[in-house]
């Protein structure tokens, strides 16, 4: 077995704070980035740090920050700007030739900009104008369902709520969102089957839990504040196990920055006791094995079950039909080894169940999320205290720009309270999501797009195709702070507008405002910028929707969209009325010590749900999915491989071992499309056009680390899309598996590939071929 390389220090520690204050310098936001860590998660004022939605630690005096909260800081705060200066150097044609680095380090946007077809260059444009040619588009479509309103969770409540309503208002429910690509399987199933689709567990709760186990997340990389709760938890007893088919290096030893002695004298604390190295989109074949061995062996809560559940038998049924050889195939995890993670499960008096990514971004997504959700209820684990359900959201406020009603499936509850409260109608048909929004794009049936935040069209599968519908448009609208892609591939009428950021201080004729957010276990937080705006004549979110609305809607004016573009306390209290458990939001934001929680049900075993009952969910999809899509596609490859070379014998191209899973991943140096840098250090890797594999399946390969790889795949119609060369790079990661970096990959995607319900592209399960490159094909290439 060769040695893999390993990432030996702790995870966080001075590493991390180097890292953290190189990235400052490399923004040269030294001063600017500084001031705002220094009030970025604190208890009284400050601001809700962008970095991800991981609750504030209440309990820190100074610093509640982070690797990854202080590069996002250092992107949003750098002095350097994108402006017409800027714009008039670079055409818009140069600019698609930048990479995503190049991109985000171009400055922060800071003067509305118009495209110039003529000149193929971005200029600058007055805000009144800007509105007036946007409200002109609008009026003249058709049908406002020709219209798609992209969200990114970046958005705070505020504005939120102002956009989702200026979207109705205008007509259509075209409101997708990043959750779409996210945690949206989380939020149909555990709606499903708890009630509502948000975490049920408490920040206190992982100070009571006895086992945690972590599925398909790196909280070392990707939430750094939560290794902290996962050091103290492991301290009180508590046993860890991360499901994944990685060995996340981050994940081993965890140096905390709030403890002297960790800094100073070196120490640190454990963290993971066991990493359980499944095949990718194996989730739902391990828990079934898990779930079957505890109903068996009357491990699991029949009083919780019989009083609080429904749909037992069934789920009960379909476990006695899955085989073992099934569940094995399927997660690639030995019978003993799942059951002695069983009896860990059944001796647990307080499990908690995290997850990220690793679970959703699967065909088989939503039956991930049913399956935590079954082994949580087999075993009684929610309502009470040290156990439960614990999604970890992603963007910072994700999870509230949902709840405001950014939503292309709103709830019945919430239409007809828009309409009692603003006293009109609202559009009652579903809208699109992501992946219909894209489809529409790309059918030529949409005329605009406007996007609050984000970069839709790298962060979604089939990027170029994309970016190429967008120049078909009458009118391409971005709110945002950075520049992207997304916004270089223009169509008729084409406008960015700059906007105030998570930092800065918000300040209108009404004074100085502050904003909200929801973290990810439903805690409404006030965040408060401290930093002046990087230019003067940037807007703020609300005042951007509150303007275009009153261009857009003229003599209407039965709705204040001026007061609350610019008195937040008056859009509190409109949120306050609409939106089911924000009742005296204004009053309830300022007492409570730094926000509130939303009541959830749950919590309390109340089921809001069907039934009445939280809810069993037998899985869709056979638990060896993953296992068959591989083997059928080994069996094609074999056949084609056969045609195209006779003398080819089938043990060589089995010995070859061509058909993988792909999943991808994010680095530290990175926030989802934002590219800082190119480094891992927990992975060791100072590039990010890497794929990784185990060193012993190279070896079975013949081939070596640093050879260079094409990735291709057929998609859902059978057309061949194609990635790389990537330069092949050592990772303890399962047999079978390799993985990417995000977003680079998302053309390998198409927009058929996803879970049933939840329509979530299936990122993290692609079934590939790989082919090494031999240098003289290279240079022939090249
Ligand atoms: N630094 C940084 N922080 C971020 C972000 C960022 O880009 N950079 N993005 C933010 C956002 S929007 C989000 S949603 C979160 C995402 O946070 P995570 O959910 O932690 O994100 P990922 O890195 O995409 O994937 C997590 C893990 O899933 C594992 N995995 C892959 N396939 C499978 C599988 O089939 N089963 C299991 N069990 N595991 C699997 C991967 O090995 C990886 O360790 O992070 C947020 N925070
Ligand atoms: N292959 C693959 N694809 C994925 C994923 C994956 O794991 N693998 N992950 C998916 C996930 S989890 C997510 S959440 C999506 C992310 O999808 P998005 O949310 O669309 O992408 P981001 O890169 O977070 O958006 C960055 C842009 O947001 C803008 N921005 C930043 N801050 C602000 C602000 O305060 N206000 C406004 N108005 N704009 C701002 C900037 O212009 C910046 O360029 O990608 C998804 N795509
Ligand atoms: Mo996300």
């Amino acid at each position: 077995m060769r040695k893999i390389p390993v990432y030996t220090h702790p995870a966080a520690g001075w590493p991390a704070l180097i890292s953290s204050a190189h990235k400052l310098m490399d923004y040269q936001t030294f001063l600017r980035g500084s001031l705002s860590v220094f009030s970025s998660n604190q208890p009284k004022g400050g601001f809700d740090c962008p970095g991800c939605a991981w609750p504030d630690h209440k309990n820190h005096k100074m610093l509640d920050v982070c690797e990854n909260g202080i590069k996002v800081l250092a992107s949003e705060t750098m002095s350097t700007r994108a402006d017409a200066k800027f714009f008039a150097k670079h055409s818009v044609k140069e600019l698609q030739g930048w990479t995503g680095y190049e991109l985000e380090h171009s400055g922060r946007l800071s003067e509305p900009m118009y495209y110039d077809a003529a000149h193929d260059h971005y200029v600058a444009i007055s805000w009144e104008a800007a509105y007036a040619r946007i409200a002109k588009q609008l009026q003249q479509l058709n049908s406002p369902d020709q219209a798609l309103f992209y969200t990114s969770g970046r958005v705070t409540n505020e504005p939120a709520f102002m956009y989702q309503l200026f979207v109705r208002c205008f007509g259509t429910n075209n409101l997708p969102d990043c959750s779409n690509m996210c945690h949206e399987p989380t939020s149909v199933m555990l709606t499903k089957q708890l009630g509502v689709g948000k975490a049920t567990v408490k920040l206190e709760d992982f100070e009571q839990a006895k086992l945690i186990m972590m599925f398909g997340q790196n909280p070392a990389t990707n939430h750094p504040r939560m290794l902290e709760m996962l050091a103290h938890a492991h301290q009180q007893g508590c046993r860890i196990l991360s499901i994944n088919p990685m060995r996340e290096q981050g994940l081993s030893k965890f140096r905390n920055p709030q403890k002297p002695t960790h800094m100073v004298a070196g120490q640190s604390d454990d963290l993971v006791d066991d990493v359980i190295q499944i095949q990718i989109g194996g989730d739902v074949a391990l828990l079934t094995g898990l779930a079957k061995w505890l109903t068996k062996n009357g491990k699991i809560n029949t009083d919780f079950i019989d009083s609080h559940t429904s749909g037992f038998e069934g789920l009960d049924h379909w476990l006695r039909q899955q085989s073992w050889e099934d569940v094995e195939r399927g997660c690639g995890i030995p019978k003993d080894e799942i059951i002695n993670i069983a009896r860990l499960v059944a001796d647990s008096p307080a499990t908690i169940c995290t997850w990220g990514m690793g679970i959703t971004q699967h065909v088989q997504g939503d039956d991930n999320v049913a399956m935590i959700t079954n082994l949580l209820l087999l075993m009684g684990m929610i309502g009470i205290d040290g156990a439960g359900a614990s999604p970890v959201r992603g963007h910072s406020n994700v999870q509230g720009d949902r709840t405001m009603g950014v939503h292309e499936r709103p709830s019945q509850s919430l239409l007809d309270s828009l309409e009692k409260v603003f006293e009109r109608p609202m559009p009652q048909e579903d809208g699109l999501d992501v992946i219909a929004g894209a489809k529409a794009l790309i059918a030529g049936e949409l005329k605009v797009f406007m996007s609050m935040g984000g970069n839709y069209s790298v962060a979604a599968p089939d990027t170029s195709a994309i970016q190429q519908a967008l120049t078909k448009n009458q009118l391409n609208v971005f709110v945002a702070t950075k520049l992207n892609e997304t916004m270089l591939y223009p169509g008729v009428d084409n406008l960015i507008l700059p906007c105030v950021g998570r930092t800065e201080r918000l300040i209108t004729n009404k004074g100085e405002q502050f904003a909200t957010i929801e973290d990810s276990m439903c805690k409404i937080v006030a965040t408060q910028g401290r930093l002046a705006p990087i230019s003067n004549t940037l807007k703020s979110e609300a005042q951007i929707v509150a303007d275009i609305a009153i261009h857009l809607f003229g003599s209407d004016t039965s709705i204040p969209w001026k007061d609350m573009g610019e008195d937040f306390d008056v859009t509190r209290d409109y949120i306050a009325k609409a939106i089911a458990g924000f009742e005296d939001f204004n009053q309830r934001i300022r007492a409570a010590d730094r926000g509130f929680y939303l009541y959830h049900p749950a919590r309390h075993r109340q089921w809001d749900t069907d039934s009445g009952k939280a809810q069993f969910e037998v899985p869709k999809y056979p638990i060896t999915y993953v296992a068959n899509q591989m083997a059928e596609r080994t069996a094609k490859f074999s056949e084609d491989a056969k045609h195209q070379n006779n003398a080819q014998s089938n043990d060589i191209i089995n010995q070859q071992q061509a058909v993988w899973q792909l999943t991808s991943v994010r680095s530290h140096d990175q926030f989802n499309t934002m590219i800082f840098g190119f480094q891992d250090r927990y992975r060791q890797t100072d590039r990010r056009d890497v794929l990784f594999m185990h060193p012993d399946e190279m070896s079975r390969l013949g081939w070596d680390k640093g050879d260079k790889v094409m990735v291709s795949r057929q998609d859902s119609e059978g057309k061949p899309r194609t990635l790389g060369p990537l330069v092949l790079t050592e990772m303890d990661i399962a047999a079978n598996a390799v993985a990417t970096y995000y977003p680079e990959c998302n053309d390998l995607i198409d927009l058929d590939t996803h879970a049933p319900d939840s329509k979530i592209p299936a990122y993290k399960s692609l079934t590939v071929v790989l082919e090494r490159v031999s240098a003289d094909e290279l240079i022939a290439s090249a």
